[in-house]
């Protein structure tokens, strides 16, 4: 019998005289796993306490990797874009926003969730072989859900789901053993399944009018901690949407939890506060040079999530001549897979990361650790006749070459 007292992080058994071998057999197991939980953490990397002695020092990784695997995965890879018999337009991860999902249907989702294709290695090892050398996924998106054990919220993956496995302890043991650094996507405002989470206006009603900060100390904040405390170094949190994030201290105090418990650990540029680096806008890829750190997170569809009709996919020609653009205006590319509900990275995904990453394994030197192009006329010219979007000079990209140097 597996019975969890509210609350409590851990299993407690209820000792009655056993009547099959089976449970015995279940006893036994779970018995076993909190052993199997504590090797799992024994195998991660130690955490590095000392501080960077310098902001160069930090950022080196980063400016050294250029290219990561973005993952968005959760309960929304189940309806997969669908929602009674109807497409909802829009985002994969958001179909519970677009379709005004109430949260207590939307959380029934969880009892589904069984991605029993999942294998970390598998995924890991794909990423190295596109070329990437990190790896980001989302831990709770907007949603609230959490891929991972949380003593915080029962809302997630172990204590909620068929699966019942710690989907970030394992990505976090394959980039370990396979040498890619990884990191966590957090949405530290917005949650639809939490009354005082930000965005769920239709069940909960205005942002305005909820207890934020209650929401902030009591689940999203302790989850970052928890987040940096049990899996091993984290080289970024990728925060998002910063919602109501710019009043009082309620930012720097994500700041300083990332701080204080991993000092090398990035901050990206969407938690309300200044980063480490900039976030530019989704597939966004700007004109020019940017003076800071910066990444762009990008689809290889139209969708974050996996929606099971979203078949327009970039070629390998689009993505690698993004990565080299990319790259020779100083930036890093972040690049998206949205796995199905079984666990599965759409073979289409997978294609176009592999033929990239035959090319990066002849020409890597030209992007790896690479700085921005000394030049810049090669990007393209501002037309002084034709104007974009707010009037502005439209700008006509040249697309015949690119410059990355090295010292
Ligand atoms: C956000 C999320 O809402 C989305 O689901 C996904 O996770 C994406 C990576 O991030 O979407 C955004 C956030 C910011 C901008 C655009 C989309 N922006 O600043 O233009």
């Amino acid at each position: 019998m597996r019975c969890l007292m509210p609350g409590q992080p851990y299993t407690t058994l209820s000792l009655h005289p056993m009547k099959s071998p089976r449970q015995l057999t279940s006893l036994i197991l779970l018995m076993l796993a909190p052993i199997a939980a504590l090797r799992a953490e024994a195998s991660l990397p130690a955490i590095r306490k000392e501080p960077p002695a310098s902001q160069d020092e930090r950022m080196a990784w980063f400016r050294e990797a250029k290219y990561g695997l973005f993952i968005h995965w959760g309960l929304y890879a189940i309806p997969a874009g669908t929602w009674n018999g109807k497409r909802i337009p829009g985002l994969g991860e958001w179909i519970m926003n677009r379709a005004h999902i109430p949260a207590k249907d939307y959380e029934k989702l969880a009892a589904q969730f069984n991605p029993v294709k999942f294998d970390a290695d598998a995924w890991v090892r794909l990423a190295k072989e596109a070329g990437m050398k990190y790896v980001v996924i989302t831990s709770k998106h907007h949603d609230g859900f959490a891929l991972y054990d949380s003593a915080v919220s029962r809302y997630d993956v172990v204590d909620a789901t068929p699966f019942g496995r710690d989907i970030i302890r394992e990505l976090a043991g394959a980039c370990a053993r396979h040498g890619l650094r990884f990191g966590l996507y957090y949405s530290q405002a917005q949650d639809w399944h939490d009354p005082d989470g930000a965005g769920n206006t239709w069940d909960f009603g205005p942002d305005d009018r909820k207890d934020f900060d209650k929401y902030l100390r009591a689940k999203a904040e302790p989850q970052v901690k928890e987040l940096l405390t049990r899996y091993g170094p984290i080289c970024l949190v990728w925060f998002d949407t910063p919602r109501m994030m710019n009043v009082g201290d309620r930012a720097q105090r994500f700041a300083d939890i990332v701080r204080s418990l991993q000092p090398w650990c990035l901050i990206d540029g969407r938690l309300g506060t200044e980063g480490d680096y900039v976030s530019t806008g989704d597939n966004v890829i700007p004109d020019e040079k940017l003076p800071k750190d910066w990444e762009t997170p990008a689809t290889l569809n139209h969708t974050w999530g996996f929606k099971s009709y979203d078949h327009d996919w970039k070629s390998p020609s689009q993505v690698l001549f993004n990565l080299v653009d990319i790259v020779s205006k100083g930036g890093n590319y972040l690049l998206n897979v949205g796995p199905t509900a079984e666990g599965v990275i759409p073979p289409e995904s997978r294609n176009v990361l592999r033929v990239v990453g035959e090319w990066l394994q002849t020409n890597g030197e030209a992007v790896y650790g690479a700085q921005a192009s000394p030049f810049g006329e090669e990007y393209g010219v501002f037309s002084d006749t034709l104007k974009g979007r707010e009037g502005k000079p439209l700008f006509l990209i040249n697309l015949n070459w690119r410059y990355t140097v090295k010292p």
